[in-house]
């Protein structure tokens, strides 16, 4: 599929330092943790008026897009056109009132693992909490039952196996944004390494 992509349209695609992969690697810190659907759930708390826990079917309720991505990995490879099937952000809000407060996101894994976002950059159009990738079940080490894709900024803010959303008044570093990593982490501006960031205030 990416190989067939002319010059202009990849030069378009694939961000500067990056090479083109049509595998799909597994870039995990840590074991794949076990799933089990009685008891796995999804919450939604943080700055917001009322915290939401779902079960697992009240998750797969939820309504469902689809939508084609490309995924950078800051380790060099791209893999473009990916078909993700989930919930988009935008459908999960409808479960809650943010407050004023909420102005950075901060998602928690099994397993410990976790990154930070600004909200309104979780909240494009393009973010969703996916299960499905080209048609299939995710598989456990792609991070089934459910993961983050965040198309426009780097892989490790794609977070596998996600069990909670926070909202914060305050920006929190996440696993690998406070052992080295940008905290922005935009493709398209080479925003690798937390050396790189600017200091602010
Ligand atoms: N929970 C969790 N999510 C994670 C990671 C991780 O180690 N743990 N690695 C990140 C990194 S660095 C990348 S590039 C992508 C890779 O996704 P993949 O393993 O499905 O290719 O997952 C991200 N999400
Ligand atoms: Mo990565």
């Amino acid at each position: 599929m990416a190989k067939r992509l002319a010059p202009d349209e990849l030069r378009r695609r694939l961000p500067p330092g990056q090479v083109l992969t049509d595998k799909f690697p597994v870039l995990t810190y840590g074991p794949t943790p076990r799933f089990d659907p009685r008891t796995w759930d999804f919450r939604i708390g943080g700055e917001v008026e009322r915290e939401v826990r779902l079960s697992y079917e009240e998750f797969h309720a939820l309504p469902r897009s689809t939508q084609v991505a490309d995924f950078h990995c800051v380790t060099t490879w791209s893999r473009l056109g990916n078909v993700w099937e989930g919930v988009r952000i935008g459908d999960l809000l409808t479960l809650v009132r943010l407050k004023p407060e909420a102005r950075f996101v901060i998602v928690h894994c099994d397993g410990g693992y976790t990154t930070n976002l600004p909200l309104a950059e979780f909240v494009d159009d393009d973010v969703m909490l996916a299960d499905r990738l080209d048609g299939r079940d995710l598989e456990p080490d792609h991070g089934y039952p459910l993961r983050l894709i965040v198309p426009k900024l780097y892989g490790w803010k794609s977070a596998k196996w996600v069990r909670a959303i926070e909202f914060s008044s305050r920006d929190r570093r996440g696993f690998w944004e406070v052992r080295g990593y940008h905290n922005h982490a935009d493709p398209w501006r080479e925003e690798r390494y937390s050396s790189q960031e600017e200091p602010e205030d």
